[in-house]
């Protein structure tokens, strides 16, 4: 069907042309060649018009039919800001748009060439050329301040009372790793990296021995949340659209930002009436092959569910006793205490064994 549209379309083109050159033909014979614009250039100010109204009306129509792909609801407390600041943006270059195109297009017609016509001549216009240069000056020096001002809110150190966490990726999944109940993210290396300690923690560092890592984000609502965002390998970039949050994820530069959640999970299922509704994170930088798979899960709890969800939460080292053989002696009983019972005493068979193999 589209082909046979499509060849449709080509001949209806190639009549068209063909109509033309008959016509200068017929102009020929008539002697009236001579005119310095045929019939041609009547069609080419109809064609503009026409233009002009498909065009304007495919803009309605895609505008209007385009809504369900708009923004979805805004859960942080930065989020209608920025909201606010787009769909500014948005209006003002819709006028411009729309205004400059009825201009571009009715211009051609109504000045059309006619031999009884002439031009005039106009060079410059020095007032002129300062409205418009003037005025989307302002315009847009007020639009980025605006924008600027709303982006600092985010990038600015956050409030004291914050909670913060680590998104680290690479291709293609995101890893995340917490502070533990001390609150404070150990260290980490990148020579440390192997296939289980996938985020090369650092347990010479006393603050790293209670991270853990979990398979999904949970945050707590209206408590400040801090992302230090990492990449191991290429350019990511983190995107929480319900948060109005983006940020890229560079190998070798760590970025952040900071929001307030204002709804939880079961607070947007019962606003979205969608029963399935999950916050996600998505990567927005092409990655490579996996990158369409790239996301992942966050949960937004009441404070007390949150708490609840750090209580069953188990650090990376007891999850991984081996890795105590890392941890320098001075710390090892601080350590210990991560471990479960069996494997603390285990533990010392572990790092007895690996001395003696040094
Ligand atoms: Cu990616």
């Amino acid at each position: 069907m589209t082909t046979i549209l499509f060849i449709g379309a080509i001949l209806l083109l190639v009549i068209f042309g063909m109509l033309l050159k008959v016509q200068s033909m017929v102009d020929v014979v008539r002697g009236s060649f001579s005119k310095r614009a045929g019939f041609s250039n009547q069609v080419n100010a109809v064609l503009f018009l026409i233009f002009l109204i498909v065009g304007l009306g495919l803009f309605y129509w895609i505008t209007v039919d385009s809504r369900q792909y708009y923004l979805p609801e805004a859960a942080s407390e930065h989020g209608p800001k920025i909201d606010n600041q787009f769909w500014t943006t948005m209006i003002i270059i819709t006028i411009v748009f729309v205004g400059t195109h009825l201009l571009l297009f009715t211009f051609p017609y109504l000045y059309q060439f006619k031999e009884s016509r002439k031009a005039t001549f106009f060079p410059d216009n020095h007032k002129l050329e300062f409205v418009w240069t003037i005025i989307p000056a302002i315009v847009l020096t007020i639009l980025v301040l605006g924008g600027f001002k709303v982006w600092s809110e985010v990038t600015s150190p956050a409030p004291a009372n914050h909670i913060s966490f680590e998104i680290v990726g690479k291709q293609f999944n995101w890893m995340l790793r917490y502070p533990g109940k001390d609150g404070i993210l150990g260290k980490h290396n990148f020579r440390k990296i192997d296939a289980t300690n996938t985020l090369g923690i650092d347990f010479t560092d006393k603050n790293a021995l209670d991270d853990f890592m979990p398979g999904e984000i949970h945050i707590p609502v209206g408590i400040p949340v801090k992302f230090n965002i990492r990449s191991r390998d290429v350019l990511h970039s983190v995107f929480a659209i319900h948060f109005r949050q983006k940020m890229d994820a560079v190998p070798g530069m760590p970025t952040s930002f900071w929001f307030t959640p204002t709804k939880t999970t079961a607070d947007m299922r019962a606003e979205t009436g969608n029963p399935n509704f999950t916050y996600e994170i998505a990567c927005t930088e092409v990655c490579g092959a996996g990158h369409f798979g790239m996301k992942s899960k966050i949960v937004v709890d009441e404070p007390e569910d949150y708490a609840k969800w750090l209580e069953t939460q188990q650090s990376f080292l007891s999850q991984n006793p081996d890795y105590i053989k890392d941890v320098p002696e001075n710390l090892r009983s601080l350590a210990e205490q991560q471990l479960p019972k069996q494997a603390a005493t285990d533990s010392a068979t572990v790092v007895k064994a690996a001395a003696s193999i040094q």
